[in-house]
Order: C-alpha cells, then sequence, then structure tokens
C-alpha cells in the first residue's frame, strides 16, 4: 500500500470590490504581514499589465485604444491563463499568493456592460479557484468619495453601480466580505486571522480546486 503524503502548499487568497474600495492597500499589507510571520507568500495583481496582453489591457483602461466588449473580456481572462503555470508552481512549492482582483471582476465589469453572465464566466472555467475571497464592501457613492476618480474607464459612479449588483449575483457565503468604509487599519485587523487560518488551512496540503466549481 502506497501512502501519498500531503504536501503543504501555499493560500491563493483575492481581494475584490469596487474601484477604491481599498484593495491594493490591503492586498500589500496582507502579504506584508504574511511575510512579517515568517511565510512565504507574494503580491499578485490582475491585470498584470506588464504582459503583451496586459498592456493592450492597459492602453484600453487608459482609453487610449477602443475594443469590442466581448474582445477585451478575453484578454482580461487571458491575462490570467497566461500566469496560470506560475501560480500553479508558487502554490504547490509553498507560497501564498494575495492577488488583487481577479476572475470575479472579469465577471462583474463584463456583466455590468450587458453582457450574459454565464457568457463572461465561461473563459475562467478551470483556472485555480481561490481558497479564499475577500470583499471589500463599500457604496459606489462613498468610493467615489475617494480620492476623486481618475480617468479610468471604469471610474464613472453610474457604471460602478452596476458592477456592485453584478457582484452581488457572484457572492456567495464562502466569501468574507468586509465593511470597506471603515479606516484602513481597521479592515486590515479584520482581514488578518481569517487570512492566516485559511494559509494554515492550505498547509494541509489539499488540492488547488478549480473555477468555477
Ligand atoms: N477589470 C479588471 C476588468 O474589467 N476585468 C478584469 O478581469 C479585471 C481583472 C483595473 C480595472 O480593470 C477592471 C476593473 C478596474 O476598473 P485596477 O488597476 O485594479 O483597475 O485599479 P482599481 O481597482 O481601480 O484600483 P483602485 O486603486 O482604484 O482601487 P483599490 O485598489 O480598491 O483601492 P486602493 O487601496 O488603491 O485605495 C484607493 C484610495 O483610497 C484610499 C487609498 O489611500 C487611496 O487613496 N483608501 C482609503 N481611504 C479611507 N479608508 C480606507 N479604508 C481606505 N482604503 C483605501
Ligand atoms: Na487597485
Amino acid at each position: 500500500l502506497e501512502v501519498k503524503m500531503k504536501e503543504p502548499r501555499g493560500a491563493l487568497i483575492v481581494l475584490e470590490g469596487l474601484d477604491r474600495s481599498g484593495k491594493s492597500s490591503q492586498s500589500s499589507r496582507l502579504a506584508s504581514y504574511l511575510k512579517e510571520k515568517g511565510y512565504s507568500a507574494e503580491l499578485w495583481r490582475f491585470p498584470d499589465r506588464t504582459t503583451d496582453t496586459g498592456k493592450m489591457i492597459s492602453a484600453y483602461l487608459a482609453n487610449t485604444s477602443q475594443m469590442d466588449d466581448r474582445c477585451i473580456h478575453l484578454l482580461f481572462s487571458a491575462n490570467r491563463w497566461e500566469k496560470r503555470s506560475l501560480m500553479e508552481a508558487k502554490l504547490k512549492t509553498g507560497t501564498t499568493l494575495i492577488v488583487d482582483r481577479y476572475s470575479y471582476s472579469g465577471v462583474a465589469f463584463s456583466s455590468a456592460k450587458g453582457l450574459d453572465f454565464q457568457w463572461c464566466k465561461a473563459p475562467d472555467i478551470g483556472l485555480p479557484a481561490p481558497d479564499l475571497v475577500i470583499f471589500l464592501d463599500i457604496s459606489p457613492e462613498e468610493a467615489a468619495r475617494r480620492g476623486e476618480y481618475g480617468v479610468e474607464r471604469y471610474e464613472k459612479l453610474d457604471f460602478q453601480k452596476k458592477v456592485a449588483e453584478s457582484y452581488k449575483a457572484l457572492r456567495d457565503n464562502s466569501w468574507m466580505v468586509v465593511d470597506a468604509s471603515q479606516s484602513i487599519d481597521h479592515v486590515e485587523n479584520e482581514l488578518r486571522d481569517k487570512v492566516l487560518e485559511c494559509v494554515l488551512d492550505c498547509q494541509k496540503g489539499n488540492p488547488i480546486s478549480h473555477l468555477w466549481l
């Protein structure tokens, strides 16, 4: 009888929320927190604007290029797929990834434009599924007050209201929903224990699951 030991692995932890909800602030704080505790952790973000697809996405977001709604949706998905093998390799070798936006942003933003919900989910089927999704909950009005929206394409109140509705349709009970209107420190304190718990749980070596199960 061959007994296969489960290898400890890193956790895939995703932060989602409206523009200005505080994802980047919290993602970097959580990654630092884990590193200070001695865990192997990296901060990732999507879109990854450094790759070829990422540069096309970045130009689209900055309104310097135009694209068909479905085309840009597929590019956002491709931008995740091109990182899939590295993502899985990191997780399997014990590195936790704190990811600023993931497939849920893909679906929430494109379906807010009116694209079919299931169609939006389809290209991300098979990507590594997060072990924890943290949703930074803030009203579109309050987010808009946080530092003026810049010039990026989606930073408009009416559109963010539609995105908020799409996120509601995506959410399930497994998500950790946090009141993101509290101070940065307060939000971070709420997240720390849950993130640590998730990291410890993944060290048991349970296999990585895949979207959208
Ligand atoms: N998109 C993305 C798609 O359409 N499809 C996809 O598949 C993906 C992955 C990417 C855009 O692309 C779309 C979604 C986005 O529109 P981005 O590069 O991720 O954009 O940029 P944003 O999400 O817009 O990033 P923001 O910088 O606007 O928002 P964050 O990261 O949520 O917020 P953060 O932490 O940078 O904070 C924003 C401001 O608020 C302050 C910060 O200091 C900062 O000034 N702040 C707080 N103030 C008070 N209290 C708090 N608790 C605060 N937290 C942060
Ligand atoms: Na951000």
